[in-house]
């Protein structure tokens, strides 16, 4: 992710949420996961962009994924239960101090002590049912080792997404309905929020797929524990080099691929609320549109 630092932004209020009806319950939950069936994923089917190519199939085991993404409330009871310090609470210096990238009126800032508690920055407060956000990669993996899980990787993910089959938007009968949170109107200049949030979104606001996942495309992309590179099939002297993945910018940055898309992906920019997009992220930065769910390898129901 580029980050334009133009200085402090000023924290905005916290967006005036829609009504979110309940998470109703779905078969076989276990501890608000559900069961995804191995099978076959085309991976990258569908690409839109170089990064998703080439697009290959592979088996994957069946698994168990949380039906939405992580929120504040949850993460909150590891931090308590735990003493956890997110990285973004802890930046050194040499990266700016503690703080985080917000995405404020209309870019990208790095804001000081930007967090998970204040995701704006200072004078801000997080909300307990939103997906938790500015936690790094090894923010993410703490909570899932605490929770007794894992992160997905990047074909369990993409498996989950296909077979779950959401759709962002869905046009119908020439009528246009957000089946996940995204952006409506010119990135980034205008966001008119037809979908009901400008920034996220309480966790299962939208429908459900039909595996009974929230979420997995939109609202905030979701740390895997795949490296990325900037092709599916890197070679094997790409992986053996910089085995915690490559973004062309600085090779000694770890960098993990993100999916699903985020509240600020809008059909000119961004737009990949899809199964197939991917995108790098380095895994010691947090921003304000990532998050993450957990997974959990073991038998099925
Ligand atoms: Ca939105
Ligand atoms: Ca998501």
């Amino acid at each position: 992710m580029v980050i334009l630092v133009l200085g402090a932004c000023a924290p905005r209020a916290v967006d005036t949420a829609v009504a979110c009806a309940a998470i109703a319950p779905f078969a076989h939950e276990r501890d608000g996961m559900v069961w995804i069936p191995g099978g076959a994923v085309a991976m990258g089917e569908g690409a839109a962009h170089p990064e998703e190519t080439p697009g290959y199939t592979v088996n994957v085991e069946g698994f168990w994924l949380d039906r939405h993404e992580v929120t504040n409330e949850q993460f909150a009871a590891f931090v308590t239960a735990t003493g956890y310090v997110t990285e973004a609470e802890r930046q050194p210096p040499e990266k700016g101090g503690p703080g985080s990238a917000v995405f404020g009126a209309s870019s990208w800032s790095y804001v000081s002590d930007a967090n998970w508690r204040q995701p704006l920055g200072p004078g801000s407060a997080n909300e307990a049912n939103h997906p938790v956000v500015h936690v790094t990669y090894a923010d993410a993996s703490a909570y899932a080792r605490w929770a007794g899980r894992v992160l997905p990787t990047e074909e369990q993910y993409e498996h989950a997404a296909r077979l779950g089959g959401d759709v962002a938007i869905v046009r119908e009968n020439g009528a246009v309905r957000y089946d996940a949170n995204t952006w409506q109107g010119v990135f980034p200049f205008n966001n008119t929020s037809e979908d009901g949030f400008l920034r996220t979104a309480p966790v299962g606001c939208y429908e459900a797929d039909r595996l009974g996942l929230h979420d997995i495309l939109g609202n905030v992309w979701e740390w895997t524990s795949t490296p990325y590179y900037p092709t599916h099939q890197p070679s094997a002297g790409m992986r053996a080099r910089f085995p915690s993945g490559l973004n062309g910018s600085d090779p000694q940055i770890g960098v993990r691929v993100i999916k699903g898309g985020s509240f600020l992906c809008a059909p000119n920019f961004c737009a990949r609320y899809t199964p197939s997009a991917r995108q790098p992220q380095e895994a010691d930065l947090g921003s304000s549109h990532i998050g993450f769910r957990t997974a959990l390898i073991a038998p099925g129901p």
